[in-house]
């Protein structure tokens, strides 16, 4: 059984970068409805008391899964974008200092998520993530994630459906990247994932 985890902050903590309108539909409507679908497709499988990065990857790979997996993804993705989220934070030092030896600058790593956005052709995800002891800018095509994977670590997210930024920024998808880029990441959060490697 998946849970449909609650938000980490009302639905205005975000309020200038995405809106609560935008929330109201991007979790209540969205992240949801991949947690009941997820959730008909497990019952009466052998996968239904795993956790759900366990479920996430044994269906990776397998094509009789295929619509398990993607729902699965999908909220695993949602959990882990909404809490990539936070107005006001900053890498811890030792982040920073990664992000400084492998991208050689605090402002190259922003720009490098923008422009791996902009990049991806259709509905997916931007993610910084550690691969083989490297920082790296990744993104995936629709419910692809990178924890299918067993040599990457995510750290942070960004949704790139446009239903995550049409309400608010309609096609625009460059302003959503550079405004949640600029004042939406929670470095906090990437920061204690990538401490706790
Ligand atoms: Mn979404």
């Amino acid at each position: 059984m998946i849970s449909f985890t609650r938000l980490p902050y009302k639905k205005n903590a975000l309020d200038l970068v995405i809106s609560e309108n935008t929330l109201n539909f991007h979790y209540d409507k969205h992240h949801a409805a991949y947690v009941q679908k997820a959730n008909e497709l497990l019952e009466n499988t052998y996968l239904k008391d795993k956790s759900l990065v366990e479920i996430n990857k044994i269906t990776a790979f397998d094509k009789d899964y295929t619509a398990l997996f993607n729902n699965a993804a999908q909220v695993f993705n949602h959990e882990f974008y909404w809490q990539s989220l936070a107005l006001n934070s900053k890498p811890s030092d030792s982040l920073m200092l990664k992000i400084e030896a492998d991208f050689s600058s605090f402002l190259a790593l922003k720009e490098a998520l923008v422009a791996r956005g902009m990049a991806q052709f259709g509905s997916g995800w931007v993610w910084l993530i550690l691969k083989n002891g490297v920082l790296q800018v990744i993104s995936t095509a629709n419910a692809d994630t990178p924890i299918a994977s067993e040599d990457e670590i995510p750290l942070l997210c960004i949704d790139v459906w446009e239903h995550g930024y049409y309400l608010d920024y309609q096609n625009k998808r460059l302003d959503y990247l550079k405004n949640v880029v600029e004042n939406a990441l929670n470095w906090q959060f990437a920061s204690e994932n990538y401490d706790n490697i």
